[in-house]
């Protein structure tokens, strides 16, 4: 029988930081109290979860990266809200933030969630905020404690 690895979404020992936009901020908050609510159920204490703020979604890669090198944090989440209407740099946001999360991830070999909601306009927003179609966020911290396990496990061998 194989052995698995990463199977798990426990949260308890692992420290996580959740970096936010504070454009879109009403949406961008539910995206981060739905992840805090999960990563708390699934065993986080509350001094291990920070919250950082940055100005927009571009300034998101930068703010993971500082909070992935600095060696605190076993997860970094990504939160922010691009509506296509209030922007025609809409696209080149969108690409740049999740190219930019992406290479945080790689260059600093810790896990790095992408929690970036692009949609058409503020119904989606609110509907992927904890409306009916859920809360990204949460979906985005059961990843996170997923990854964190996995880093431990890998480590731990
Ligand atoms: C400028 C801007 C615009 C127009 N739209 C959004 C958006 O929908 N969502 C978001 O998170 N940020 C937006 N921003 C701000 C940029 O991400 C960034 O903060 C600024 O361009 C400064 O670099």
């Amino acid at each position: 029988m194989a052995r698995e690895l990463g199977s798990g979404h426990e949260a308890r020992g692992l420290r996580f930081c959740l970096v936010a936009a504070r454009f879109n901020q009403a949406y961008v908050k539910r995206l981060v109290d739905g992840a805090l609510e999960v990563l708390s159920r699934g065993g986080a204490a509350e001094g291990d979860l920070e919250v950082w703020w940055v100005p927009g979604s571009f300034e998101l890669p930068l703010g993971c990266r500082w909070a992935a090198e600095s060696g605190r944090f076993d997860a970094v989440l990504a939160f922010g809200v691009l509506i296509r209407g209030e922007t025609e740099h809409f696209r080149l946001v969108a690409e740049a933030a999740s190219h930019g999360l992406m290479r945080a991830a790689l260059d600093t070999s810790k896990p790095v969630l992408n929690g970036v909601l692009a949609v058409h306009d503020a119904e989606q927003a609110a509907a992927r905020t904890g409306g009916d179609r859920g809360n990204r966020g949460a979906e985005v911290a059961l990843a996170a404690m997923q990854m964190a396990g996995l880093a431990r496990e890998r480590a731990a061998r």
